[in-house]
């Protein structure tokens, strides 16, 4: 196993590389090309760099999140095999520099989706917060509060060039139904799986953010028989799994346990993302601390259910809130996610040696 923490780079990252590089146990970071448009080939120089600025800090990247998918692949559009073979490019550029994990989402349009970035809890930290109410809005609207309380910083998977023709979107997704997607992922993962053969590259899906259908949108990673369909359709150990217990956790029917056991077993879990949530009522949660006592979910459980079936991939403490005064990027400031890291280390060890 391998503990690494989400940097979003130089440039857009209030968090430095030294500063991760302080935090006990973490042997990299997850990173990505924030300048490369969805779709375009990633290009080798660019790679080097980030990977050797990097490397220079003493800390390894061998975790992608993310390389996203184009929308014509999701939606079937003819133009779907450039950006296949774009993507296969991407690839293989990527395996030259070490790569061995990409985290992507197979989700239309959006991405997560949090109804309050800045949510106080009683100790006086900042938090994330979803309300399904929250959400009952235009898909204009849900657009335009999420991009006016981001803090002046691009949330990730929200680019503003992107959801700028979202009702575009809406349109090209109308014939689009979960069967239809569903055809959709396998056509992709077939057609990129030559390329993560040579390079030994493996794919992780990220599970859909709430995990149920919102605004008409299909969604295809929502519970364990999602999950199934898709390691069945696709049978290859290059295709897998990003487990993140908050996005699963979100429904209360899922139980995260059981399923985070049984894909590690199955060998289909390369990355994960652990953190915790507090249910509010049956559809509202908060991101709580990742403590087990603070939360809804049982991270011991978790982690051990991990353990037990011979997870050895990449972890990273997921979200954190905001505490000690910090502003940058919601979910993503160094301190909460330190405290989380050094948790979940310590239960790794605990059950290691227990
Ligand atoms: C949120 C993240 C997601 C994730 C993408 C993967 O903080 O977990 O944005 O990176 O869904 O493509």
């Amino acid at each position: 196993m391998k503990m690494t923490m989400r940097w979003f780079g130089s440039e857009q990252d209030h968090v430095k590389l030294k500063d991760i590089r302080q935090v006990p146990g973490m042997s990299g970071v997850v990173g990505a090309l924030y300048d490369v448009p969805v779709g375009d080939v990633w290009p080798e120089e660019k790679i080097k760099a980030l990977m050797d600025e990097v490397h220079e800090a003493g800390l390894e990247m061998e975790v992608i999140e993310s390389v996203n998918i184009h929308d014509d692949i999701k939606i079937g559009l003819p133009s779907r095999d450039q950006y296949i073979e774009n993507y296969k490019e991407t690839i293989r550029n990527l395996g030259k520099f070490g790569v061995k994990v990409i985290c992507y989402n197979f989700m239309p349009i959006f991405d997560w989706l949090k109804t309050d970035l800045h949510f106080e809890l009683p100790d006086g930290s900042f938090t994330m917060k979803y309300e399904k109410a929250g959400i009952e809005k235009s898909p204009q609207e849900m657009v335009d509060s999420v991009l006016n309380n981001s803090n002046g910083v691009i949330l990730p998977g929200w680019e503003p060039e992107r959801l700028a023709t979202v009702m575009e979107l809406f349109e090209a997704y109308s014939e689009v139904d979960e069967a239809k997607l569903r055809d959709n992922f396998k056509y992709f993962m077939e057609g990129i799986m030559p390329a993560l053969k040579e390079t030994g590259i493996k794919m992780a899906i990220h599970p859909d953010d709430p995990p149920y259908s919102v605004f008409g949108l299909p969604r295809i990673v929502k519970n364990r028989e999602d999950l199934d369909w898709l390691m069945t359709a696709v049978d290859e150990p290059e295709n897998g799994i990003t487990f993140c217990t908050g996005s699963i956790g979100e429904d209360p029917k899922n139980d995260v346990v059981a399923i985070v056991g049984e894909f590690a077993k199955r060998g289909r879990i390369p990355f994960a993302h652990v953190r915790n949530i507090k249910f509010l009522n049956e559809t509202d949660h908060f991101e709580a601390p990742h403590l087990s006592e603070m939360g809804s979910l049982d991270m011991h459980a978790v982690v051990k259910a991990l353990y037990d079936n011979g997870f050895d991939g990449y972890i990273r403490p997921d979200h954190g809130r905001m505490i000690w005064g910090e502003e940058g990027r919601p979910g993503y400031g160094l301190y909460d996610r330190a405290i989380g890291a050094s948790y979940l280390l310590g239960l790794w060890e605990a059950i290691k040696k227990g």
